[in-house]
């Protein structure tokens, strides 16, 4: 047999010729003295059959089920033109299996294949699930939203570093924090946020990003929650306030909406979803109290007391800003003191607010972020003020204690803005393998009960 490949995006390229391509058998389909199949490599997918009057061959696919591992030496052909599907990868084309060999066999599958699943069935099977193209494309599209981030702020000038997981205090607040037993002598956790690793690392480089995994014990099971999730995080030097923190981050999730748009035409397509909109000017800003007046003004709803958004005036001010403004992103600042944690600059200009702010995108937070304080004594205060324990920050503060220039940053889920970007409406659905109060992999309450 030949062992070189071709991928089944190249078979264009060969009509007319004999070729080898291996991959996985995607459905099977037989018709009277003909066996269908649809192959699927990383490159696409093709429609290949073979006539019983092909013997030993038809024998050997005959042997075929979803999801074997194959390797077929096939003639690639053009489709009569009344057989030809446009909108089928490779739909013009068609494999005519000369010879077939099993590189690895399947069971026969735990659901039927193009049944819709549902969420608990679909996360149950993921090692299977994942490999649909409807399930894919989410992660395709995942992965070019990292790659976008890292391409702006590479751009701007921003170093990449990797932040521990493992830490000896929490900088987010304390309430959904994973405690490690291990380390003799001293607490430790996984970490919320790699928030103070990098307000350090502003005292190395100016300007840095990370991206890495977080966690948060979160006491509740939603559609926004994950207990582990990839956090995209940059913090900046020598800024004038959290606007200049403001307009890095629309460059960037500008970036994003642009190389998903250019890369993905076709997924998004696929997925029935609207283009993102963005307006010609910057993205609309509102304080939080401004935000809250506008709801009581708009709808009636009166929360103008409380210290942050309900998820309803989430929704309702992305509304807002897509019909008024024509933008899918909205920045809410100023949120109150006391709802934010230790590190973040009170506005001197309105006291009892902070410089910090919310990115909402399609009706959830996809980021937050702010300016920081920088001086050492105000972060000591504040540290005992929000009843911790500052020899648990000893480290952290020792970059203050040596000079630390303005600076602000973000911290981005990028479980939701995939979501929203795909309109996949359960943020678990948009993580490869999502970990919650009730699952890590299997559900828990069922691996309890077969072990
Ligand atoms: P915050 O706690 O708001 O801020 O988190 C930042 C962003 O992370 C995402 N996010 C989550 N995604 C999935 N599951 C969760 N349980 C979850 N929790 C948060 C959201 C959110 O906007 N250190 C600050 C950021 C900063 O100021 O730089 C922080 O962690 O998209």
């Amino acid at each position: 047999m030949n062992k070189t490949r071709t991928l089944l995006k190249d078979l264009k390229e060969n009509i007319g010729k004999e070729v080898t391509v291996k991959a996985w058998v995607d459905t099977r389909r037989d018709h009277g003295k003909l066996i269908f199949l649809v192959l699927r490599d990383r490159s696409g997918t093709v429609q290949a059959v073979i006539h019983a009057a092909a013997g030993e061959a038809f024998e050997k696919v005959e042997k075929l089920k979803d999801e074997f591992v194959v390797q077929i030496k096939g003639l690639v052909k053009e489709r009569p033109e009344k057989m030809i599907k446009e909108d089928e990868f490779n739909g013009d084309l068609e494999l005519e299996i000369l010879d077939a060999e099993i590189l690895s066999k399947a069971e026969t599958l735990p659901f039927e294949k193009d049944a819709e699943l549902n969420i608990e069935t679909h996360l149950d099977n993921l090692p299977l699930t994942l490999r649909k193209k409807q399930i894919q494309n989410i992660f395709k599209v995942q992965a070019t939203i990292v790659e976008a981030f890292r391409e702006t702020l590479r751009k701007n000038d921003f170093t990449e570093f990797q932040a521990p997981a493992i830490v000896g205090g929490d900088a987010e607040g304390g309430a959904g924090v994973f405690k490690v037993e291990y380390f003799k002598g001293r607490d430790a956790y996984l970490a919320t946020s790699p928030q103070l690793y990098k307000q350090i690392m502003v005292g190395v480089f100016e300007r840095v990003f990370a991206v890495g995994k977080v966690f948060r014990a979160e006491k509740h099971a939603t559609t926004r929650h994950l207990s582990e999730y990839s956090s995209m995080d940059f913090e900046m030097g020598f800024i004038e306030d959290h606007r200049d923190v403001m307009q890095m981050l629309e460059k960037v999730t500008r970036n994003i909406v642009k190389k998903v748009n250019e890369r993905h035409a076709d997924i998004l397509k696929e997925n029935n979803v609207e283009e993102v909109a963005l307006p010609d000017e910057a993205y609309p800003v509102m304080t939080l109290k401004e935000a809250q007046e506008l709801i009581y003004q708009e709808v009636g709803r009166d929360n103008r007391e409380e210290p942050d958004l309900e998820p309803e005036d989430e929704r309702f001010l992305c509304q807002w800003a897509k019909k008024e403004k024509g933008s899918d992103f909205i920045f809410i600042t100023h949120y109150p003191v006391s709802k934010r944690p230790f590190y973040t600059f009170e506005d001197e200009n309105m006291p009892g607010y902070t410089k910090s702010f919310d990115l909402l995108f399609r009706g959830v937070e996809i980021s937050t972020g702010g300016q920081r304080i920088h001086s050492y004594e105000k972060l000591v205060e504040n540290i005992k003020k929000w009843g911790l324990d500052p020899g648990a920050f000893e480290f952290y503060l020792k970059a203050f204690k040596y000079g630390i220039p303005p600076h602000g940053g973000i911290g981005m889920g990028l479980e939701r803005i995939s979501a929203k970007m795909l309109g996949v409406q359960n943020v678990k659905e948009a993580a490869l393998f999502p970990r919650d109060m009730t699952r890590i992999d299997l559900p828990l309450s069922k691996t309890e009960e077969e072990g």
